[in-house]
């Protein structure tokens, strides 16, 4: 690490105003990788909705998908092409549309030339469906004993490396309820350059409850996938890795705190604009970014109505303001037009940016419009949990230690679990920290107990996966165990922090 970064990690919060780049604000850790090319005009180009993925067919139990990951020019940048990693060659890959109770099998099929891992984040999955990072769908051809050396100190045991040839079924039982959930690149070592080239989506799960709640439904229910991205002079995406072709890992020192894009992206698309009526709109407003956080507002006074988080429908609806939001971090909000002038518009900002990062997209009041939608008192049964009922207290260190993005001290090791949980226990798990660490469990939602030693922020409500750690801050969480026994992980969505080694594995048994 050189001395810059250091200055700039001994800086914590305000790691951008060392680094020299980016402002004092960008909201995260991190450094800001200034794009090659002239930045577009904001709110020039209509949102892009990704299309609703189509089941290749169907029995009496599961709905059967296909996709393949591949390579294709896309244009995003005005006049310029970029090279993308999509799920069926498009960024953001098409939405996937679960049902509780109806079992889902997607096939995903690698024409890339690395190998990936496609992890349902907030999915209740069976552990060899779950994208484990050493879980790997390898292209044709690839030597599987190439690369994986293990770096940022990372125990690597061969033993637990799997590679499947070309394609995998992940079956996603759907024993889980409504919510917002994406589904993304985990690939050892990888995930962060492989998303930042474009390997997520959204994946909605329906249920009974929610389906029968009067909410904004179909052309007025999007999700909204935000992503900071910086581009080469020649619209190809400029990212700091130490080789191109991803066979060996790592980034320079200086990006190793993460990477900042300085375009944002909603649905792929360079601060897009999006027409609507003047109505209520309900948006999955998901983190897609590898290391930037967002404070999110709305002009002219308009506030956000959160209806749902990481792991679906809140008690009740809550107004904010103001949302900020970690990588990985996804709420399912409501806003309402109804009030704007039509002709006039309404721009979703981002406070925690600087210059242009303060901008993500606008919206544009067309008409008015019919809306039958409205926001109900009480949205859902969510039984809340106490701290009698863990029956274990752990904790998690989220750390820095010699040049190395450690849990507990400790680099990962793929084969060591830090943790056995009883399934069907829940268990009080405390986070601490030295920066801004997004912690993500898999397979286990949880609700957030405590902040700082206070109870839950104001955006901490309802069930949750990924939980925004602050630097030096305590966060406990009671975490219920549910669905499958298993090898899983717990890591930072910091992507670099994860592919730097910030991850371990837990058993439930
Ligand atoms: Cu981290």
């Amino acid at each position: 690490m050189n001395r810059r970064t250091l200055l700039a990690l001994a800086g914590g919060a305000s790691v951008a105003v060392v680094a020299g780049c980016g402002g004092p604000n960008e909201g995260g850790t991190g450094t800001m990788l200034e794009s090659r090319l002239p930045l577009p005009d904001a709110f020039k180009v209509p949102l892009l909705i990704p299309p609703v993925a189509k089941s290749v067919r169907r029995d009496d139990t599961t709905d059967y998908y296909e996709i393949t990951q591949r390579a294709a020019k896309v244009e995003i940048i005005p006049g310029t092409k970029t090279t993308i990693w999509g799920y069926d060659g498009i960024f953001p890959g098409p939405t996937f549309m679960g049902k509780a109770g109806r079992r889902m099998v997607v096939k995903v099929k690698n024409e890339l030339p690395v190998p990936t891992s496609t992890h349902l984040h907030g999915g209740v999955t069976p552990a060899g469906s779950d994208g484990f990072p050493t879980d790997l769908v390898a292209p044709k051809g690839y030597n599987v004993h190439a690369a994986h050396t293990g770096h940022g100190g990372m125990a690597m045991n061969m033993a637990d490396w799997k590679f499947h040839d070309q394609a995998k079924d992940y079956e996603y039982p759907m024993v889980q309820r409504a919510a917002t959930l994406w589904y993304h690149d985990h690939r050892m070592d990888f995930s962060a350059p492989q998303v930042w080239r474009g390997l997520a989506g959204a994946f909605l799960v329906t249920d009974a409850e929610e389906s029968a709640l009067p909410l904004p439904r179909k052309e007025r229910d999007i999700p909204l996938i935000i992503g900071d991205r910086s581009f080469e002079a020649d619209g190809e995406f400029r990212y700091p890795s130490l080789d191109s072709t991803l066979t060996k890992p790592g980034v320079t020192d200086e990006w190793m705190s993460g990477v900042f894009g300085d375009v944002i992206l909603v649905n792929g698309r360079p601060w897009p604009f999006l027409e609507v009526e003047a109505v209520r709109y309900r948006f999955r407003l998901v983190n897609g970014s590898n290391a930037r956080r967002y404070t999110l507002t709305l002009g002219g006074g308009l506030k956000f109505t959160q209806v749902g988080g990481d792991g679906g429908l809140l008690p009740v609806p809550v107004e904010h303001g103001e949302i900020t939001i970690a990588p990985g971090e996804r709420y399912d909000v409501v806003v309402d037009f109804s009030a704007v002038k039509p002709g006039s518009s309404v721009v979703l900002a981002n406070t925690l940016g600087e210059g242009r990062t303060r901008d993500v997209m606008k919206f544009v009041v067309t008409r008015a419009g019919q809306d039958d939608s409205r926001i109900p008192a009480v949205l859902s049964q969510v039984p809340k949990l106490t701290r009698e009922q863990a029956v274990a207290t752990r904790q998690f260190d989220f750390r820095l230690l010699g040049g190395k993005w450690t849990i507990n001290g400790k680099p990962y090791d793929t084969s060591a679990s830090l943790a056995s949980p009883k399934l069907g226990t829940v268990e009080l798990w405390r986070f601490t920290s030295d920066f801004h660490h997004p912690v993500h469990m898999h397979l286990a939602h949880f609700q957030v107990l405590s902040r700082g030693g206070r109870g839950p922020g104001p955006l901490d409500g309802g069930w949750k996966d990924t939980v925004d750690v602050r630097p030096y801050e305590v966060v406990e969480v009671l975490a219920k165990f549910d669905g499958f026994q298993g090898r899983y992980m717990l890591h930072c969505h910091n992507l670099e922090h994860e592919d730097m080694a910030m991850m371990a594995n837990f058993d439930v048994v």
